[in-house]
């Protein structure tokens, strides 16, 4: 009765939900609580070259609306993961996304190179934004010539389409945008976690060994508003909107402020078949609201 489908210009999803990395696993580990196939896409957990172990607990703590985590990037490495897409792919037909990570310029493109190669991978979303790195959270995302060039770089050695994830933790968010888009993206991601702390009364330590860790859930939904907002208004690329989404309310929402999707995070980790609840719940909001087609709300916030 209602299109729900999203146009991202370089690839049609049936909805505009995609679970968000590092939220999801490798997508297998939900199949026993819904049909993979409903989803709009879905993005696996960020991927190294090599195997990494992540970073010793505690990784993730509690706060009033929110989730600090600190992972660390665990993960099997590439070659690991092209046997698991292998499998995932058997499982749906639903695009699969691979978040690329690296510690250097170099590792990024090189396991850019190695996806690239997969036709069972749809797009890459280039993870420039980790805050869980050492030296305070610093990250590629903060800086325009860097992001740029990076970008550049990995465009110019792939021919999937390119998103690029975007860290909040910068002054200015459009001039990353634009420097991203400027480099080549095809669709940009925001936003990664905002860089928190929490600290331990009994023993007067930091709770995370490295001291920040990055806050998501629906504490941060209001500043990912104001950021996706003023990089719609930056960018001429699709924006998918990430920060604290848990209904099809909110997904709406953002969709109005001018996003073309949405990434969930942290509510499959509260409640893992959410994606069910909140695609249903997006349609019968369009039901009740006649809106025939997310085209209809798109962008159309009054101010
Ligand atoms: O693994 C992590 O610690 C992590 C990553 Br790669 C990321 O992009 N965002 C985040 O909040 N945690």
């Amino acid at each position: 009765m209602v299109d729900l489908s999203s146009d991202l210009g370089f690839i049609k999803l049936k909805n505009p939900v995609i679970t968000a990395s590092g939220t999801f696993g490798y997508a297998e580990e939900f199949q026993d609580f819904f049909n993979l196939d409903i989803l709009g896409a879905f993005v696996l957990k960020g991927i190294y070259k090599d195997p990494k172990p992540g970073n010793s607990p505690p990784r993730i703590h509690e706060t009033a609306s929110g989730l600090l985590n600190s992972i660390g990037l665990p993960g099997p490495g590439a070659k690991e993961l092209q046997k698991i897409v292998k499998k995932i792919h058997k499982l749906t037909k639903t695009p699969i996304i691979i978040n690329v990570c690296g510690d250097t310029d170099e590792e990024y493109i090189e396991v850019a190179e190695i996806f690239d190669k997969m036709d069972e991978v749809t797009m890459l979303e280039l993870n420039i934004s980790c805050p869980n790195i050492k030296m305070g959270g610093k990250c590629p995302a903060q800086d325009e010539k860097h992001t740029y060039k990076l970008v550049n770089q990995i465009k110019h050695i792939t021919s999937k389409p390119l998103i690029v994830k975007l860290s909040p933790n910068v002054n200015d968010i459009s001039s990353i945008a634009i420097s991203a888009e400027e480099g080549g993206a095809d669709c940009i991601s925001l936003v990664n976690t905002f860089l928190g702390m929490a600290v331990d009364l009994d023993s007067k330590k930091p709770v995370f060994k490295n001291l920040f860790a990055g806050l998501s859930g629906p504490a941060i939904k209001p500043l990912a508003l104001k950021l996706i907002w003023e990089v719609v208004q930056s960018v001429h690329i699709p924006v998918i909107g990430i920060g604290g989404i848990f209904s099809g309310k909110d997904v709406l929402e953002f969709i109005l402020t001018g996003a073309s999707a949405v990434q969930i995070g942290t509510i499959n980790i509260v409640e893992p078949s959410a994606s069910v609840r909140i695609i249903k719940e997006i349609e019968d909001i369009m039901i009740k609201s006649n809106i025939k087609s997310l085209d209809e709300i798109k962008g159309k916030l009054k101010i």
